[in-house]
């Protein structure tokens, strides 16, 4: 699981402190400020996305160059949306994604159905009559279609906010209908005072009509959206067009190819500013839409390598480095990871030469260093000399409840959540700030077969990217998913 999820716990547990804290550090006996002395320091934005802890800020300002330049850091995660603030280019102009790629399998679509095109439509498997663009390049002249339900590939959190205003939509026009026909009703009864039998029944029809409005506004099941998918060959490479507007219209979309080839993507549309790549494989059969299924992983590579050049506070602790991102949150199964999908991720990083890897994911687990995954980890670290960051854990302060994998395995690098004074003011609205400590719920070592668990401590807090569905530019969150980004790139 994204350790996202006990950060929100344990957000809350941490706000539920400040109160107090803060109470504490106001009290009558504070005598720092008088009460006709208004506070006015700035707000301290070096903690936002906190990179004076470790040297880095220092480091950056004295060599402004190397700053991940040349880099590659995979991010194992929810996958990173490529329209987040920061996380266009980086500090050397470069593309900042090197390739989007989902290892889950929730964003498949099969591509199974071959159609020609007559007078430039095609029958779409939604139904819609599809129109096609007369300026694309297809020898073949044979196009390959799919249908991929919305509800499948969207975030949870997105389905919810859609399914909300799509269900304002909907009751407006019911409750429209809704209004008429009990007008009509009123209108009727007045001017049938002594209708007969026969004449009733034009009553009945207009009662039952009412009766199927209500059943409507009550039983509302939304299926979402459902998005036409049309594949060709241009010559040189698949295509991919998406009906994202659900108009039948192909050629006000994009036609898309493998992210990795052309840094190109889309979005679902204004109402859901979800964005998405693709990626074809099995020579067409299969097109893979990539899409977020959270904003965790954004956040993460935000802390990581975001690059905001008026905005350096903002920036994460390696603007320099390029991102390959690996979605291994699995819609279908609650956001989980599976085995295969860390598998394909590890086929990612040896194919697109990464230098580390970020995983801010991972679970309890009872004993260290076992299993074919490890293993994996472990060649990919030993063999083609990988640096693999991961979080320890947000299961403290006990001892022994580092997870799996960064805390239990040797092979990576286990991150603990440290909190600055630098960061408390920012972060958690504290006047006053407290010496630096670990976050009390931050996993502790030792691991079962008596190694340390936690290998290094980070900033486990910052502000940063958010992906655009959210509708928000960044957001703040700590745990040990956000001190391993920020040891990585370190
Ligand atoms: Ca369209």
């Amino acid at each position: 699981m994204p350790r996202f999820s006990w950060l929100i716990r344990r957000s809350v547990v941490l706000f539920t402190l400040c109160p107090v804290l803060w109470s504490a550090i106001a009290s009558p006996e504070d005598d720092s400020a008088s009460a006709d002395e208004p506070d006015v320091r700035p707000f301290p934005t070096v903690g936002l996305l906190p990179k004076q802890e470790t040297g880095a800020l220092r480091f950056l300002q004295e060599h402004p160059e190397f700053d991940g330049r040349g880099v590659v850091v995979a991010i194992f995660d929810t996958g990173v949306d490529p329209g987040a603030a920061g996380l266009s280019q980086t500090s050397d102009g470069r593309p900042k994604f090197v390739d989007l790629i989902d290892a889950t399998g929730d964003g498949d679509v099969r591509m199974t159905t071959d159609r020609q095109p007559v007078d430039g439509k095609l029958d779409g498997l939604s139904g819609r009559p599809l129109t096609l663009d007369a300026d694309w390049t297809n020898p073949s002249g044979n196009y390959r279609l799919g249908l991929k339900r919305g509800y499948e590939l969207f975030p949870p959190d997105l389905v919810k906010r859609l399914n909300r205003e799509r269900r304002e939509v909907w009751d407006l026009r019911l409750h429209t209908l809704e209004a008429d026909l009990r007008q009509q009703l009123i209108a009727w009864d007045q001017g049938h005072p002594q209708a007969s039998a026969g004449q009733l029944k034009e009553r009945e029809e207009l009662q039952a009509r009412l009766d199927a409005l209500g059943d409507a506004l009550k039983n509302f099941d939304d299926p979402g959206p459902v998005y036409d998918c049309v594949l060709f060959h241009d010559g040189d490479v698949w295509r991919a067009v998406i009906d994202t507007d659900e108009d039948g219209d192909l050629s006000d979309e994009t036609a898309l190819t493998d992210y990795h080839r052309e840094q190109q993507y889309t979005s679902f549309g204004e109402r859901s500013q979800l964005n998405l790549s693709v990626n074809v494989y099995d020579e067409g059969r299969r097109l893979s839409i990539v899409a977020v299924s959270g904003a965790h992983g954004t956040h993460v590579a935000g802390i990581v390598a975001a690059y905001e050049p008026d905005h350096p506070e903002r920036s994460g602790v390696a603007p320099g480095a390029q991102i390959v991102s690996v979605k291994i949150g699995d819609n279908r199964i609650g956001g989980m990871e599976t085995g295969r999908a860390l598998v394909r991720g590890l086929r990612a990083v040896i194919d697109r030469d990464c230098d580390l890897i970020n995983m801010s994911y991972g679970e309890p687990a009872s004993t260290a260093n076992r299993g074919r995954l490890i293993e994996l980890f472990s060649e990919v670290v030993r063999e083609q000399g990988v640096i693999f960051v991961a979080s320890a854990g947000n299961a403290g302060p006990a001892l022994s409840t580092v997870g799996a994998p960064g805390g239990t395995s040797d092979a990576l690098l286990g991150i603990g959540a440290y909190v600055s004074p630098q960061m408390m003011s920012p972060q958690y609205g504290l006047r006053e700030t407290l010496d630096g400590m670990p976050y009390t719920w931050t996993s502790r070592g030792p691991t079962t077969d008596g190694a340390a668990g936690t290998d290094l401590f980070a900033p486990g807090g910052a502000f940063s990217p958010v992906p655009n569905y959210g509708l928000s530019r960044s957001m703040q969150a700590n745990g040990t998913s956000m001190a391993s980004p920020n040891a990585c790139g370190n």
